[in-house]
């Protein structure tokens, strides 16, 4: 791979995710394909990322859109074969790209070979590779009835986690879909089966995993009942997330396929729930365990309750607040964050965060970007976000497509929570298929946006008329693009934004109103990146981003006389008082 005799490279570098379902299709069917990605390395070139993350590309019945995968070794038809696998591996790799698979092992499809064999009897050798139980026994039960569940469990996806099989009369877990049955990390076979099928990725030449809610494979001994949610269930979350032996697994996964290849890789678990600690015991290198992980405590500050319960504005205390918070008990400690506002599951930034009225749509995307990319850790950057992309105006339940927002209607429906027009501000803005509307690479929204020729599988997002589309910004100066390639391009230029100290200089919540100098409420958030605190030879690059529509004045604590400005999201004739 590009750059392999590098240690460390994964902290140099920026990582560009697509959904490869809603990045391009080239055939026309409306379903993005390997092919579209091929055709469009070259925007990913231009904005200098380092390495390539593509969601889940093997073969999947869809149920989550691939997150539920019936075969580790091959590529999904409707995305490609392995030649045009292989093909973009070369292309991307002739770019000085690197490319990281999404791997999804918590769970496989019900319809991978595995999970057949599995549910086929209960003496077949696959049963145990998956987590089956009896009903629980209930009193008053007539002949012919079964228990209830094995435990309150619910799923990620609304109801139970447990589904009943008919034929063999038992339960299987299932933390999201019943058609995403967990597997069963306890069995030895199941993990070698899993390291044996990592190998075979890695001799085909990529350059590492995102591996999938992997702190969420090692379930506790005897799966005890959550505390309650609603409608009877338990949280299942609450119960297995980082379980007991999640450690060693990363350990001998570690041993198992890494150690075997010269250490080129990157591995980023995707772990729900984390706390700084394990993140911590997870990214430490000397444990040997993961590169990285993606915490979700900053993506999870506004909700009360449900996601989809309408949210509370964010107020930006608390979000600066715990960035730096795990950038003290993760990054200063010696581990290694992963810094994102956005991705396939999350809602755009710009509109949850930021502002997506169009008077200052650019300026909010690239102030969001400025402060993550600035903090210490490998950023994050997902389709679309480089264009300052907004949530998409929903308005009827037709338009949806994502199984999280289509299983939550029908059952909220069912228990008297609330009709869908009642449900909808909470779903608008916290909804997945925010961010799976097709990648706009031109203005031309009824025909596509040029995301292909054939009716996309999900509404194109009317904000590519106003701008917000490759062709309008890739090459313009001043868009939100030309503002992440510099922003990127500084980060390999600027060795304090990779491995300088960090300071958060304000707000933080003690500075009561603001920060000195600054009437109203906090809205200035402020980072200092250094080489060293003092000493002649100290230098620092100060991150500093106005969340409001007003003027402010900075104080010297934040903007220290005959500082310097290498970047900005307003042009220099608009700076007031430099
Ligand atoms: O997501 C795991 C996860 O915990 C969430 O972000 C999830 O989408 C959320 O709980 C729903 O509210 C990962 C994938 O990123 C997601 O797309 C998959 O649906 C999920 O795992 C199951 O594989
Ligand atoms: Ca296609």
């Amino acid at each position: 791979a590009p750059g392999a005799d590098q240690p460390d490279w994964w902290k140099n570098g920026v990582v560009y995710q697509i959904y490869p379902r809603s990045f391009a299709d080239a055939n026309g069917d409306g379903i993005g394909d390997l092919r579209g990605i091929i055709n469009h390395v070259d925007h990913l070139a231009a904005l200098g990322v380092q390495t390539v993350w593509l969601s889940p590309i093997y073969p999947s019945p869809q149920d989550d859109n691939g997150y539920d995968i019936a075969n580790y070794r091959d590529i999904e038809p409707m995305f490609g074969t392995l030649d045009d696998f292989d093909e973009l591996i070369e292309k991307l790799h002739a770019h000085g790209i690197r490319l990281v698979m999404d791997l999804v092992v918590n769970h496989s499809s019900d319809e991978h070979e595995w999970f057949l064999e599995s549910r086929s009897s209960r003496e077949n050798p696959k049963r145990d590779w998956y987590i089956w139980r009896d009903a629980r026994e209930v009193e008053g039960l007539k002949p012919g009835e079964r228990g209830t569940e094995p435990n309150n469990w619910d799923s990620a996806f609304s109801g139970p986690g447990w589904q009943w099989d008919e034929e063999t009369e038992q339960f299987y877990l299932h933390m999201f879909s019943r058609k995403q049955p967990d597997l069963n990390w306890e069995n030895p076979e199941v993990r070698e089966a899993v390291y044996d099928m990592m190998r075979w990725w890695l001799d085909r030449g990529v350059d590492g995993f995102r591996m999938d809610v992997i702190n969420l494979i090692s379930k506790p001994e005897g799966l005890p009942d959550g505390p309650p949610t609603q409608d009877g269930l338990g949280s299942a979350f609450a119960m297995v997330m980082t379980g007991p032996r999640f450690h060693e697994f990363m350990q001998e996964m570690r041993r198992e396929v890494f150690d075997r290849y010269p250490k080129t890789f990157v591995n980023v678990g995707e772990t729900p729930g984390i706390t700084a600690h394990d993140a911590l015991l997870t990214s430490k290198p000397e444990r040997g365990e993961l590169e990285m992980v993606f915490q979700f405590e900053h993506v999870g500050l506004e909700h009360e309750g449900h996601k989809f319960n309408p949210s509370r504005a964010l107020p930006l205390h608390e979000l600066a607040g715990n960035l730096a918070r795990w950038d003290r008990e993760v990054a200063e400690e010696g581990g290694w964050n992963s810094l994102y506002f956005e991705n396939h599951d999350q809602p755009r930034s710009v509109s949850r965060w930021g502002d997506d009225d169009p008077e200052w749509r650019v300026r909010s995307a690239k102030a969001l970007a400025g402060m993550l990319h600035a903090h210490r850790g490998t950023p994050y950057v997902y389709q679309g976000q480089e264009l300052g992309q907004v949530n998409f105006p929903w308005e009827s339940l037709e338009q949806f497509r994502d199984i999280e927002v289509l299983n939550y209607v029908r059952e909220s429906e069912q228990f008297g929570h609330g009709t869908f027009e009642e449900l909808l501000p909470g779903i608008s803005d916290m909804n997945r298929d925010n961010a799976r509307t097709p990648m706009p690479w031109t203005s031309a929204v009824e025909s596509g946006a040029g995301f292909g020729e054939g009716e996309p599988w999900i509404a194109v997002n009317p904000s590519a008329a106003e701008g917000v589309n490759a062709a309008d910004q890739v090459g313009v100066e001043g868009s939100v693009f030309e503002f992440y390639r510099a922003l990127i391009a500084l980060r390999k230029s600027e060795p304090l934004l990779v491995s300088g100290g960090f300071e958060l200089l304000g707000p933080v919540e003690s500075m009561g109103e603001g920060l000195p100098g600054q009437s109203g409420p906090s809205r200035v958030w402020a980072v200092r990146r250094f080489s060293a605190r003092e000493g002649s030879d100290a230098s620092s690059l100060i991150a500093v981003a106005n969340f409001s529509r007003e003027t402010v004045e900075l104080g010297e604590n934040v903007w220290p006389a005959g500082a310097e400005v290498v970047l900005s999201n307003v042009a220099e004739s608009e700076r007031a008082g430099e």
